[in-house]
């Protein structure tokens, strides 16, 4: 009986909306209370959500109704006997074909997003963003004045080469090292991601993007283009340890000029340093 009247108050609180977080911004944008979506390629994978949402939402409504209909006609009452089904095979043929159906719907349609979104070539206006995860946060680099970044190997991280940087490679020298990642609005971002440890995951919810980073990979295939400035956070989605619930870094998407500006003052702080 309480636990029963504790589901009935859960239930009551979430369609009051009296559980949605107060103090976080206002989820109203779609239905399932994602954070806007903030960024080009994120609009697609609203539609496949929204989608999939909508369909589990009718067959749900659809079974629960059939459900509670045989419950109340065939009821046990006196007199009646019941009845032995052997099963109905034109019924089993179209509530297995249909399912399939749609599930290979759904495969094909969100593998063709990922393929939109991932392995098309890296935009030759995008700018490279080495990102490293380790033991409980995020290391993030710059190509720096020249714009390219010295070649990181995942076999050359030690604890002073934190990139894994092959120091022959006059690329790196200029390169800059960021505790936060700071990206101009509306330009295509490619992000080089890796792990010096364990498994981590870039996930940014607000991006609609979530990328594991692998131990011994170097991932390419990340890039996206943000809609609007704001500020948010990138957290490790993949539980990697004690401090898993503390790593994080800010991100800061700022207007062109802005971002040309901390940009040239991080080049002129590494110059300084060489
Ligand atoms: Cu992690």
């Amino acid at each position: 009986m309480h636990s029963l009247l504790r589901f009935l108050f859960v239930v009551s609180a979430i369609l009051t909306g009296s559980v949605l977080p107060a103090s976080a911004e206002e989820r109203t944008s779609n239905l399932y209370w994602a954070p806007p979506n903030n960024t080009i390629g994120g609009e697609k994978i609203d539609m496949l959500l929204n989608f999939i949402f909508i369909l589990t939402l009718i067959v749900f409504v659809l079974t629960q109704v059939v459900y509670v209909i045989y419950l109340i006609r065939y009821r046990r009452r006196a007199g009646q006997k019941a009845h032995y089904s052997h099963g109905n095979n034109t019924l089993e043929f179209w509530w297995t074909i249909i399912p399939t159906a749609i599930f290979l719907l759904l495969a094909v349609w969100s593998n063709r997003i990922w393929d939109e979104l991932t392995a098309s070539p890296v935009a030759p206006d995008a700018i490279t963003v080495d990102i490293v995860g380790y033991q409980f946060g995020w290391d993030i680099r710059y190509g720096g004045a020249d714009g390219k970044l010295g070649e990181g190997d995942v076999t050359k991280f030690s604890v002073e080469n934190k990139f894994g940087v092959d120091p022959a490679d006059p690329a790196g020298k200029d390169d800059f090292t960021s505790t936060e990642l700071v990206i101009p609005v509306g330009k295509p971002i490619h992000v080089l991601l890796r792990s010096r440890d364990v498994i981590h995951s870039f996930y940014v919810p607000s991006f609609r993007l979530y990328q594991d980073a692998v131990p011994g990979r170097t991932i390419k295939w990340m890039q996206f283009t943000t809609i609007n400035t704001a500020n948010v956070e990138l957290a490790c989605s993949q539980l990697c340890g004690t401090g898993h619930y503390n790593m994080k870094a800010n991100i800061r998407i700022l207007p062109v000029a802005e971002y040309e500006k901390w940009f040239a003052g991080k080049v002129a702080a590494q110059k300084a340093l060489n």
